[in-house]
């Protein structure tokens, strides 16, 4: 991606998920906002933004983090949101045995404690393989790759929902469903 398409990816991301108000703009109860005034409150709010800019993000974004709805009149985040009153209405969905969530040591006393809490957005956000959590873990600095007991969470009643680019979203993870990596290379050698 070059630098207008990750600039203007960011811009939708703090819009789409985040906080709408800095262009004067509130999402409708899905997450949805129509193109056409979006372009224009960005557009009056110093971000030249354009249609043809806007689609090339929806189409090349690294994540897919955006779809249009069907009429191809409004746009979305797939996922992330901090806005409590957007329901993207996702089905519930059967997740694989085991899902995978990419964080750093500094977390882990209070994951050990209190499990994957969503802290500032709508679900806690997980990864069907290791390297993209890997690659999430990697945003905060050395990453730690946690494995979460999936099947056996859904057995239990948890819900899972899979977002529409591939990221398993689920209300919370108690510890028990974790399981930490080895910490031997953390250990102190004995001599
Ligand atoms: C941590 C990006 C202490 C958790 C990524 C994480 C993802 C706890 C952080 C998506 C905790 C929350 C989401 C507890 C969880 N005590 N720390 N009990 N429970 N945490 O950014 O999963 O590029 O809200 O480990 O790729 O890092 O934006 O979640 O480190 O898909 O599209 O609290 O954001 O996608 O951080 O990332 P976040 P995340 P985008």
């Amino acid at each position: 991606m070059n630098e207008s398409l990750v600039s203007t990816s960011k811009f939708l991301s703090l819009v789409l998920r985040h906080k709408p108000e800095v262009i004067g703009m509130q999402l409708d109860p899905e997450g949805w906002l129509e193109i056409a005034a979006l372009l224009d409150k960005a557009n009056q709010h110093g971000h030249s933004l354009t249609l043809e800019l806007l689609h090339e993000v929806v189409a090349t974004n690294d994540k897919k983090r955006f779809s249009l709805s069907d009429d191809g009149l409004r746009i979305r985040a797939n996922q992330g949101h901090s806005i409590t009153a957007v329901d993207l209405k996702l089905e519930p969905a059967t997740p694989p045995g085991a899902l995978y969530h990419g964080t750093v040591e500094a977390f882990l006393g209070g994951i050990r404690k209190h499990g994957l809490l969503k802290r500032s957005r709508n679900h806690v956000h997980l990864s069907a393989d290791e390297l993209t959590a890997t690659k999430v873990g990697s945003r905060r600095g050395k990453p730690i790759v946690l494995t979460v007991a999936a099947a056996r969470m859904h057995q239990a009643g948890h819900q899972f929902y899979l977002s529409a680019n591939g990221v398993w979203l689920t209300e919370a993870v108690p510890a028990e469903y974790l399981t930490f990596p080895a910490e031997s290379s953390r250990e102190t050698p004995s001599s």
